[in-house]
Parts: C-alpha cells; structure tokens; sequence
C-alpha cells in the first residue's frame, strides 16, 4: 500500500497577474499561491510531504476536455500586446489574460497530472496541487471565472484514459459553481449500457468471460453560493435539479447555497446526508477534489463562515473511499490568511495527522435544509442511500428561484440586502490550533501469547493496587481470575495515557468487552467530560452508564429493542444485523456521524461484540471514520477470540485507509425506514440528524 502525501507546487505559477483595472478580477493575485505554499513551510508540512515537480499538459491532454480552436486562440496570448489581451478577454466573463498565464494554465494541468500520475503509480497515497490559474469554470471553448483550463477535468479524463480508472468522483467544495466541470460530464457516461455489470458466459470456448461494462464514470458533486440564482455564475443549471443526462443522470449533484454565512454544521450536514452516502455508494477508484477554500471564513467572495479546520474534516471523511487515492487541486480562495490556514489544514490531514476537535456545533441553518431536502428528493430516484427519502411537502421550496426571476419576490430581496450588510462585516476568527502527533501513534492491551502488529506498541501490564480495588468492589466481584484484573488496570493505564497524548489509539482483546467498557468508562478522569461508546453487534449495555450524558452509546444491532433509547443511548436496529453493509453503512453515515459530530466527544471507544458478523472491510470504514472525533483517540475492545481482528484494526489505527466496499446495493427498506425512524426521533436532540425544514423549532437562522 503506497504511502506518504505529494506537494506539487512551482513559483512559476506566482508570475502573471491582472495588468489593469477590473474590480471583478482584482482578488485573483499571486500571493494566494506565495502565501499559502509559505505557510506549509513554516507549519513544517511541507517538508513532510514528497515534493513533486510540475511539468506542462500537452496539447493532447488539454484537447482531452477543450477544443482546438479554443487552445490555439490561448496559445496566441504570450504574443499579445496588452490591448489585445484586454480586447481577447472581453469576449469570456470574469477572467483577465496576461502573456505568461498560457505557460502557467499549461503548469496548472500539468501538475493535476503529475498529481494524478503519483497517486495512480503508488509513489505517493494522497496529494495536493497548488497551482494558479484555477480550472473548475473553464470549458471546452471558453476561459471563464479567473480559469483557462480545466484542471480537474482534465485529470479525470487522463486518470481513466492512463489508467483505465473507471469510477472517479469529482468533490469541489469551493463556494462556486464549477460549471465547467459540470457540463465536461454531465452526459457521461455514454454509451449503450448505464450503471451495471454485464457478464458474459462464452459456452464455445469452454470459458468463461467476463466483461465488465462499467460506464457510470464521473460523478460531479458541487456546493456553492447560488442565491435562488443571482449570485455568479448565475446558472438555471446550478440548481439542485440539474442531475445529469441521459446515461449520466444521477452523476451531476448540485447543493445550492441560497444564503451566505453557512457554517460548519451546514457543510457537515451535506457531506453526511447526501455526498458520503452516494459516494459510498459509488464506490470511486480515485477522488479528484476542486479544493477550492472560498468557502472558508472570511472569503469576500463566499461570505460563508465556515472555519478553516472544517477541511480537515471534509478532506478525512473522503480520505477512506478509493482506497485513499485522493488528489485535492487547488481552485478559489481569495481571504489571503483563511487561505492559507485551510491549505494546511488540508494537507496536514492528508499526511495523516489528528483531527482537530470541532467545538459548539449547531444544527444546519433552515436555508441550508430547504437545499438538503430538495437535493436529496431530486437524486432520490438514482441512489438506493437515498430511495426512501420523503419529498418535500413545502411547494414553495423548489420555486422561489422561479418568483424572484419573475421580480415577484421583492420583499425577500430587500431583507437579504439588509443580511448582505451584516454580512460584509470584517470576520473574525481564531487561527486553528496545532494538531501535536503523540509520540506512540498506537498502543495494545494483549495477552502474551498474542503478538503486537508492527508500529503498534504493547503496554506492559500496569496493575495499579488502586484500580485493582475499585474494580473488584464494582465490576469483578465474583472469584474471576487475576488475569482480567491485570487486564481491565493495564487498560485503565492506557486510557490516562491517551488523556494525555502519549498514545492515540489504543486496542484491546479482554475477556468480556462490556466489563472493560464499563470499567474504561467508570475510570476516565474527570476532565473528560464527554465519551462516545459505538457498540457492533449483540448484546446488552446497561443504559444506566449514560444517564449523566457524559457517556454516549450507540449501538447498532440485529436487537429489535428500541425501548430504553433516549438522547444519549441510541439503538440502531438493522434485520440482518451488522453483516448487512448498506445497511451499517446507512447507520454509520446519516447517524453516528451527525451525532458523534454534535456530541463532539473527548475519547471514543468502539466495541466490537463477539459475534457482531460485522465484515472486514466495514469494520475497517467504521474505525477509519470514528478517527474524526475526539483529536482521533480510539479505544477498541474486542473479545479475546477474535485474535484475527488486531492486525486489520491496527492497521486502520495507524492510519492506513480502509480499503473500498463494493459498490453497495440498495439497502434494505426496513433498514432505511429503522435509521430514519431513528433520525426523525432524535432530531429534537441532535439537530445535525435533521434532512428536512418542516421541522422548524430546531432549524437555526444564521
Ligand atoms: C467579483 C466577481 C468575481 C468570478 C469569481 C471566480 C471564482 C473562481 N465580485 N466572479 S474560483
Ligand atoms: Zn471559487
């Protein structure tokens, strides 16, 4: 498995700028690259990252996405007098040439390429391009929004011509439309077959063949300022209902931003109940990301107030799909100090370090759950994750954008002046705070016999006469072995070492995993106020343990007992239990996620029941994706037989990628119907849980 994360960067691209007076252009400078490659130096990232050299896109790659005629027009540029740059850039909107930006567009998709070339040839596992110009609103025959190529889409072609990549998604979480990208593959796939396999059995041959004709290729997802469509580009097809065509329908996904000022919890809110559940069910091989940060704080474009570790978070919630292969491409960004402070967050997390702690999360804003439910509604009918999803009922939602084209809403337009105001406030906000590494990534608790996976340290039994006490008056009163003891003290040991971040993660085998729960849960120190137990599989926990609310459990379970739940003991109930992968997947993603994320909890300990019939891979995703909480301290307790299990979770504690599900199926609708039951209950406590405005007591106005 390819390791380590590529930087692919070049002053080169610092050396054209806007030469005359254009308030629309004037954000685009050259110190959004100086600074933001400047703070990866000073953060140390840099150096910790294999740096990769650009080179230039050929002509061939760049005919891959546009047209000769448009390519030969921009080869002429470097040989234009400044009139004629002017005079040439009228005729495209929002984008200025100068005599270097064709060999610096050439730069930019190059490096996409080169970064895509690293990734595929397993020199690197992840990596990230910094480049200027942007891509994401080029197209085939038309520069536009301060970009000349398409960058991205330019990569996604190369990936699957190169490399036979079948499925790559495009994630472009800069706060524009990238209608470039969009209308690149809105029709793909072509071709005679849509989404599917197709196996042939050749009974001359006396073999079997088997042809896999897999045509659903790209899949474009896009948030972005939208503002019912008066804010750039001002696109009818930058709407929600513009899903793609034809054979593509489905692979276009477009969440409009009909206000300014979404935060955190909106951005959250999208990724766990629309794009990590078509993702998932996508199942990419690669993932090419628009990383552009006018989204952050701050940005005079975006006006959003999304802070800049947030991209840690977005970056690692992508981070365990393809296999890890993820290519973040630099596109907007203009706030010169959230830029940079986004880039390094961004790339600190693809080096894998730990994820900062997001605090005082509030529920998605009502604009963004009216652009939540009419998303998810409108791609409903394409995604199984999706397919029960209720419509919504408020017929004003879907044409508002409709009525205010038509100048009917007058009123509104008045009132989201007044916001603009408000909104044009100077921002402030404090820079994230340093992400330290523990010196001991990952520790074990395991018997002697059992050895310790590489890069994992084993904890030496620590038989604290003090625990020993507690434990025997509370959990191991009846005439137990010493042997559970020296294990449940050792454990407790580890825990106070994780507190302190001399260790990560921690693992466990232990003879009963809800003793050892109960005993991590009853020994944490009091500075930790909140604990996450993720229970998988059978069996019963005694709700007593979250009645404080400084413990939270999950479990998800084949148990039909839904009594008992309440805000902090949550009941997942799935037919088939945990070996049900769509299912797991639909209550991992659309429940624990939200709730973990709003719980916001200091140590998450997962435990894996005996017998749980969780699979391997989805238990790999499930501890991959618990590494988002609590600054990535993960206790797991797994029972002593399961011996097979340590060195697949370890690997994932120390931070390699889960490996990629199948592309998943539909998940069974009394799953989907269990999990939304579920959602709808609990979204008076967790507000990160609601997909829907019609519950309004909730919903926060920003
Ligand atoms: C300035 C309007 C600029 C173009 C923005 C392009 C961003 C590319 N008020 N519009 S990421
Ligand atoms: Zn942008």
């Amino acid at each position: 498995m390819a390791h380590g994360t590529a930087l692919i960067y070049d002053e080169e691209m610092t050396k054209y700028k806007l030469l005359w007076v254009d308030p629309a252009c004037k954000i685009e400078v050259p110190e959004r690259l100086s600074v933001s490659y400047e703070a990866l130096v000073r953060n140390g990232l840099a150096d910790r990252c294999v740096s990769i050299p650009v080179r230039e896109a050929t002509d061939a790659e760049i005919l891959l996405v546009h047209s000769d005629e448009y390519l030969e027009a921009v080869k002429k540029t470097p040989y234009m007098t400044l009139e004629d740059l002017k005079e040439f850039t009228l005729q495209f909107g929002d984008v200025y040439f100068h005599p270097n930006i064709y060999r610096c567009a050439k730069l930019a998709a190059g490096s996409a390429l080169q970064l895509v070339d690293s990734v595929m040839m397993e020199r690197v596992r992840n990596g990230m391009a910094l480049v200027r110009p942007p891509g994401h609103h080029s197209m085939r025959s038309a520069a536009s929004g301060f970009c000349v190529f398409n960058n991205v889409a330019i990569a996604a072609r190369y990936a699957k011509q190169k490399y036979g990549v079948k499925r790559v998604l495009i994630v472009d979480w800069d706060i524009h439309h990238g209608q470039g990208v969009q209308y690149c593959f809105e029709d793909d796939p072509r071709g005679v077959f849509g989404k599917g396999r197709i196996i042939f059995g050749c009974l001359k041959c006396n073999i079997l063949v088997f042809v896999l004709f897999i045509f659903n290729s790209v899949l474009y997802f896009s948030w972005h300022r939208y503002e019912h469509q008066k804010f750039w580009p001002q696109l009818r097809e930058s709407d929600y209902d513009s899903v793609g065509k034809e054979k593509g329908a489905g692979f276009n996904i477009n969440l409009p931003w009909n206000q300014v000022g979404m935060e955190n919890s909106d951005y959250l809110s999208v990724f766990c109940h629309v794009l990590l559940p078509v993702a998932y069910e996508f199942c990419p091989d690669l993932v090419l990301v628009c990383a552009g940060f006018d989204s952050a704080i701050g940005d005079p474009e975006g006006e959003m107030c999304a802070t800049p570790d947030i991209f840690a978070h977005l970056t690692h919630l992508l981070m365990n799909l393809a296999g890890g292969r993820l290519c973040a491409v630099l596109e907007g960004g203009y706030n010169l100090t959230s830029l940079p402070q986004s880039v390094c967050q961004t790339v600190q997390t693809l080096l894998g370090d730990p994820l900062p702690q997001l605090a005082n999360l509030s529920g998605p804003c009502r604009s963004a759950l009216e652009s939540l439910q009419c998303l998810r509604s409108a791609q409903k009918q394409y995604w199984g994750s999706l397919k029960h999803t209720a419509s919504p009922t408020a017929a004003n939602i879907s044409t508002k954008r409709i009525r205010i084209a038509e100048g009917e809403v007058e009123e509104e337009e008045k009132t989201e002046l007044g916001e603009e105001e408000k909104n044009s406030e100077e921002k402030v906000w404090h820079e994230p705070p340093k992400r330290p590494c523990p010196p001991i990534r990952a520790a074990s608790v395991l018997p002697d016999d059992v050895a310790c996976p590489d890069g994992c340290k084993r904890i030496t039994k620590d038989i604290h006469p003090l625990v020993v006490s507690r434990l025997k008056d509370h959990l191991v009163q009846e005439a137990e072995d010493g042997d559970a003891l020296a294990t449940f003290s050792t454990l407790v040991s580890l825990v106070q070492k994780m507190e302190k971040n001399e260790v990560g993660s921690g693992l466990a085998l232990v003879g009963d995993v809800i003793k050892a729960m109960m005993c991590v849960v009853q020994h944490v120190s009091p500075d930790l106020n909140r604990v996450l137990v993720v229970c998988v599989g059978n069996g019963k926990i005694p709700s007593h343990i979250s009645r404080d609310g400084k413990v939270l459990v999950l479990q998800i379970s084949s148990d039909a007992s839904e009594e008992q739940q309440s805000k902090h003991y949550i009941s997942v109930c799935l037919q088939k239990g945990c070996c049900n992968t769509s299912g797991f997947m639909q209550a991992v993603l659309g429940l624990l996620l939200p709730v973990g994320y709003e719980y916001n909890p200091d140590l998450v300990v997962l435990v894996r029941m005996p017998d749980s019939g969780v699979c391997d891979v989805v238990w790999k995703q499930l501890t991959g994706l618990l590494q988002s909480f609590a600054k990535g301290h993960t206790l797991v307790l797994m029972q002593e037989k399961e011996n097979s299990c340590v060195g697949p979770t370890a690997s994932i504690l120390l931070g390699d990628p889960a490996p990629p599900l199948e592309t998943l199926q539909a998940p069974d609708r009394e799953d989907v119907d269990a999990v939304e039951r579920l959602r709808r209950r609990l979204q008076a406590d967790w507000k990160l849980l609601q997909t829907t405005s019609e519950y309004t007591s909730g919903a926060v106005q920003h």
